[in-house]
């Protein structure tokens, strides 16, 4: 399976994350895509390339032209504000107040935030942009008949929504790829998350739309990040109803249950009669993850990277979370091997 990467990632370096009341050091750090190359490379799992420049056209499909402007201005108006930490809002959109988007920096971020762990620092939009255009290119490899790619994105992208960026997210990766693919010719798309978290942006943004199945398996959102959407009832809306299935899961989940959720996921995907499958591949699932409550081990992900193989389709892995950082090139290339013996 070929794998595009890029450095450019390594632009993505925040020094802070709110987390527990206190700036951290970052969860979401370089050094994880760092690892899952290595671990690319020391099992020769094929190519890796460099992304192509599919320019913005592709991004202005799925996000907001004013929220795209603002990603890329933001760090240069903070920094000219004189602040002296990373950009982050402290005021907040809530419920029924006004949706007007203000001058001034520090609103601006308020009013595109969905959450505020996410400090925006300098590099974050070059790094962003090439986490887009690695998907995108990957996104090419499949519409040439490419039977599967791995795009290794960094930063990941299934929490960023239309025009809101946050949990470690900016641009919606898999959803760029997934509308990239509609637009040259094919007819229907799913994508299944099996990140951790409820993939909160992709579901905002094909919610209305019967061309997008999004399976997602995820922590129960009462329970954990990002606590307001991934609920059962959430099916779809208008013409996408029944095109969107959440499936929440309590703390101390194992994989035997997990993996039951995933074959009921991939029959959904079979009857929905794709043309493609995007996984949107986040491995914090596993046992360790710090910030995460799921008990899978890393043979696991080579046991369910067979059971997605077994459905037959096109597959595009897009990398998005997983954070114990020793573990996820192992973890994360176990789906992948996996995928290709099964
Ligand atoms: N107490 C992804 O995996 N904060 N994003 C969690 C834990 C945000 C995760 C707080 C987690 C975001 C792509
Ligand atoms: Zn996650």
């Amino acid at each position: 399976m070929e794998t595009i990467y890029t450095e450019k990632h390594k632009l993505r370096d925040a020094k802070t994350e709110l987390f527990g009341g206190e700036l951290v050091a970052p969860h979401e750090r370089p050094s994880r895509a760092e690892y899952v190359l290595e671990r690319v490379k020391g099992q020769n799992l094929g190519q890796i390339s460099a992304p192509e420049d599919f320019g913005f056209d592709p991004i202005h499909a799925i996000h907001d032209k004013d929220f795209v402007t603002f990603l890329q201005s933001a760090w240069d108006e903070w920094e000219a504000e004189g602040f002296k930490g990373e950009a982050i809002p402290t005021s907040l959109p809530a419920r029924r107040m006004a949706q007007k988007c203000p001058n001034f920096i520090e609103g601006k971020l308020g009013y595109y935030a969905n959450a505020i762990e996410t400090s925006i620092s300098k590099g974050t939009w070059e790094a962003a942009y090439a986490s887009a255009q690695v998907a995108l290119t990957g996104a090419a490899r499949m519409q040439a008949g490419a039977k599967s790619v791995f795009s290794l994105c960094r930063p990941p992208g299934h929490h960023a929504g239309s025009d809101l960026f946050g949990g470690f997210c900016f641009l919606n990766n898999a959803a760029i790829a997934a509308q990239s693919m509609l637009n040259n010719g094919a007819k229907r798309v799913a994508i299944v998350d099996v990140d951790f978290h409820h993939g909160n942006g992709t579901q905002d943004i094909f919610y209305d739309r019967d061309d997008v199945l999004l399976v997602s398996l995820h922590g129960d959102p009462m329970d954990t990040f990002p606590y307001f959407l991934g609920h059962a009832d959430e099916t779809g809306t208008g013409k996408g109803e029944g095109y969107n299935l959440n499936m929440p899961m309590p703390a101390g989940t194992s994989f035997e249950t997990w993996r039951a959720a995933l074959a009921t996921g991939l029959n959904k995907v079979r009857d929905f009669g794709a043309d493609a499958l995007i996984i949107s591949l986040g491995v914090d699932t596993f046992e360790n993850d710090p910030i995460s409550f799921f008990k899978l081990k890393s043979d696991d992900f080579s046991t369910y990277g067979q059971d997605i193989a077994k459905l037959g389709l096109p597959t595009h892995f897009v990398m998005e979370g997983g954070y114990d950082v020793e573990e996820i090139g192992i973890n994360t290339v176990n789906v992948l091997t996996g995928f290709e013996t099964g």
